[in-house]
């Protein structure tokens, strides 16, 4: 194929006795019609059951009689036959995009519903039900209701529409082509149908750096130029082409805007959000929007932040920007996504955050998320909780994760993020408290997640086959935050490469080790962060080792390394409630792998199993090349078990990565051995050449 199906390979089922069972429920499908949801339903149940049973299905508009059994796809109230079958009243009860898919038997016929209360619904089921059968599972007995946990999943691209480029992408061109929309490029349904298949239901088309920002930064190179201008009519046109793909797949579809529009695009003298002429071009703008995609998501708005124009400009604060865009978009049912990311008025960016955000707690409107990214420094391959969840109950909070692999290797390195996801969905962020997990606050809410960095137009989608996953993972998880790591794997690593139980073995131990190993080579293992070329010095590229360019994250001097962002330092600590500021406070109770985050520590210090900090820098470093020798080699060895395309182009990574794991290790040893004098106890630093 041109593109890759990731995922969605639906390849023939061999075990002759599920094959029988999988024809008999599904060889016949009656899908109801009318909504565009079931257009979609219709054309992946012709694709999916087709390669799945080796035969196209016969679609019905009526339940066919002659079979002795059948699928039947649609709402209790459209087919009589699911009317007779489910519990109605529970069907309805399912929250917007919950399903519920049942094997059972009517009027002497087996038959397989998949039900919904929505039309939305009814796409997660059908995909829900491609999965099982492709992950071989036996369907008697089946009797499955799953709802969304989260209101919102989105996935935020990062694409300048107008360059053609993205930001942070490492999988070739933006997708989205402006030039030829509104003509619809067959890569649009491909894509939707990956999101849907994972329970995706919004995408932000284009990146929140809508404008160069007026300071110098090697942003610039990555930003759009004028994104404003896709509020124009003739981009909007565009927009609505773009929404009737996705549409048919549940997915809404948002924007980022830019604050400045008002002045930008609409030729007032000011973008104040307290003008009352700014006021109205918002919402009259808003109404221009609907009147193109009526059931358009909202704004998404990155402000006061890395030179994108914002509140501040205007003595307002993000309050009254925030809210202001609501207003707008309040009548039509819109949302406003206001990222948290904001810093530069401290020396250390972790502390701003919390600092700027939890006192406005309360006073955004209803219709507006605050969007955090999962730590206070900025998608590091570890940091700690942003202590922004948990501390603002009174507002809806998004958790901003990174899909694209912007500082875990860039799609050269594997780096399968989920179990790092999974450890900030998991985190208590008030352990004496009521125990609220991230996790939680997302379900309660109703809020959600955002994913940034999608895929771009590499014919694999995103630059490197293992970091589909992801993407898959990231869909999963935002589905449902509570499922555990080992299921998602299984389930991405089965679908995208089949049953085999070696390279089932093989792929998933490769993927659950990938993410250490990152962390170990590119940072030594203790929390330190950000050693990689950043800002002027270079193209900003967030790839290559430079431990020595900002000192500021490293803390590195003749005496120790780390950053006392405690009691005794900045402070950060003490933005955590009371037990959680307490365990980082002091170094014996900080998560050895934070420890150099919140403390600045002698070389010598020694850690639990009696090493020493500098010590257990270099076993880290070192151990972090051996697990990335030994992916390598585990992944070599599925030479000929795996298709020579796909087998090839990853183990082609696996070789550069490994290159680049031993200059990382080599980069940062020499660095802590250049600050700290002293010798690795194993002879490896200083290095001999
Ligand atoms: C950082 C990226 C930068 C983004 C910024 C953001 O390096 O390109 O613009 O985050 O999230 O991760 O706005």
């Amino acid at each position: 194929p041109v593109t890759d199906d990731c995922w969605l390979r639906y390849e023939e089922v061999t075990d002759e006795r599920r094959h029988e069972a999988y024809r008999t429920y599904c060889a016949n499908a009656y899908v109801s019609v009318g909504a565009p949801e079931l257009g979609a339903v219709r054309d992946e149940l012709r694709r999916g059951l087709g390669e799945i049973l080796g035969r196209t299905p016969h679609l019905w508009q009526h339940p066919p009689r002659s079979a002795d059994g059948f699928l039947a796809v649609g709402t209790p109230e459209e087919m009589q036959v699911i009317h007779d079958s489910v519990v109605v009243d529970a069907v309805d009860a399912l929250a917007d995009g919950g399903f519920h898919v049942k094997a059972t038997e009517w009027e002497g016929a087996n038959v397989l519903v998949v039900t919904a209360s929505t039309d939305r619904g009814l796409v997660y089921g059908t995909f829900h039900l491609l999965r099982h059968l492709s992950l071989g599972r036996p369907l008697d007995g089946l009797d499955v209701f799953e709802e969304p946990a989260t209101a919102d999943r989105f996935v935020d691209h990062w694409d300048n529409p107008f360059r053609r480029s993205v930001e942070r992408g490492y999988a070739g061109l933006s997708l989205f082509d402006v030039e030829t929309l509104p003509n619809v490029d067959e890569r649009y349904v491909e894509y939707a149908r990956l999101l849907a298949s994972v329970g995706v239901d919004g995408l932000v088309v284009n990146n929140v750096n809508t404008e160069i920002p007026d300071r110098p930064s090697a942003n610039d190179a990555m930003s759009e130029l004028g994104g404003w201008r896709l509020l124009e009519p003739r981009y909007l046109e565009k927009l609505a082409a773009l929404a009737s793909v996705f549409r048919r797949y549940g997915i809404r579809l948002a924007l980022s805007v830019n604050f400045g529009a008002p002045e930008r695009l609409g030729g007032l003298d000011t973008a104040d959000p307290n003008d009352e002429a700014v006021e109205r071009w918002w919402a009259e703008k808003a109404t221009e929007v609907y009147e193109y995609v009526p059931d358009f998501a909202g704004f998404l708005v990155k402000a006061d932040s890395e030179g994108q124009p914002g509140p501040y400009d205007y003595d307002a604060d993000h309050v009254d920007g925030a809210n202001v865009l609501a207003r707008a978009l309040e009548p039509h049912g819109g949302r406003v996504w206001w990222r948290a990311f904001v810093y530069g008025s401290h020396s250390d960016r972790a502390v701003q955050q919390h600092e700027t955000f939890e006192p406005l707690d309360g006073a955004f409107h209803d219709n507006v998320t605050v969007q955090v990214k999962n730590g206070p420094i900025d998608f590091q391959p570890r940091e700690p909780v942003s202590p922004v969840f948990g501390q603002m109950p009174e507002t809806d909070l998004a958790l901003e994760l990174q899909i694209t692999g912007e500082y875990t290797g860039q799609h050269v390195h594997a780096c399968y993020h989920v179990p790092m996801w999974k450890e900030v969905l998991e985190f208590d962020t008030d352990p004496e408290g009521h125990g609220r997990r991230v996790a939680d606050l997302l379900t309660e809410a109703g809020s959600g997640l955002a994913g940034v960095g999608g895929p771009g137009d590499d014919p694999n989608w995103t630059g490197h086959y293992l970091a589909q996953a992801n993407l898959y993972g990231y869909g999963r998880l935002a589905w449902d935050p509570d499922l555990d790591t080992a299921t998602v794997t299984d389930e991405w690593v089965r679908q995208t490469f089949g049953h085999d139980p070696e390279v089932v073995e093989t792929v998933t131990d490769v993927m659950h080790d990938s993410w250490p190993a990152v962390v170990d080579y590119s940072t030594g293992g203790l929390g330190l962060m950000h050693m990689m070329y950043n800002g002027e010095a270079r193209l900003e590229n967030h790839y290559d080792p430079a431990p020595g360019e900002w000192p500021g994250y490293t803390g590195a001097t003749a005496d120790g390394i780390g950053r006392d962002r405690n009691a005794r330092g900045n402070g950060y600590a003490q933005q955590y409630p009371e037990a959680l500021a307490e365990r980082y406070d002091d170094p014996e109770t900080c998560p050895e792998e934070l420890l150099l985050f919140f403390h600045h520590l002698p070389w010598d210090h020694t850690l639990d199993d009696g090493r020493t900090v500098v010590q257990t820098l270099y076993d880290n470093c070192f151990a972090g090349v051996a697990a990335a020798r030994d992916l390598r080699d585990r992944w070599d060895s599925l030479d000929g078990r795996v298709d020579e395309q796909r087998f090839r182009h990853v183990a082609e990574r696996f070789d550069e990565q490994v290159v680049q794991a031993e200059r990382w290790c080599r980069t940062l040893t020499a660095f802590f051995y250049e600050h700290s004098g002293v010798p690795d106890e194993h002879g490896r630093v200083p290095a001999d050449d």
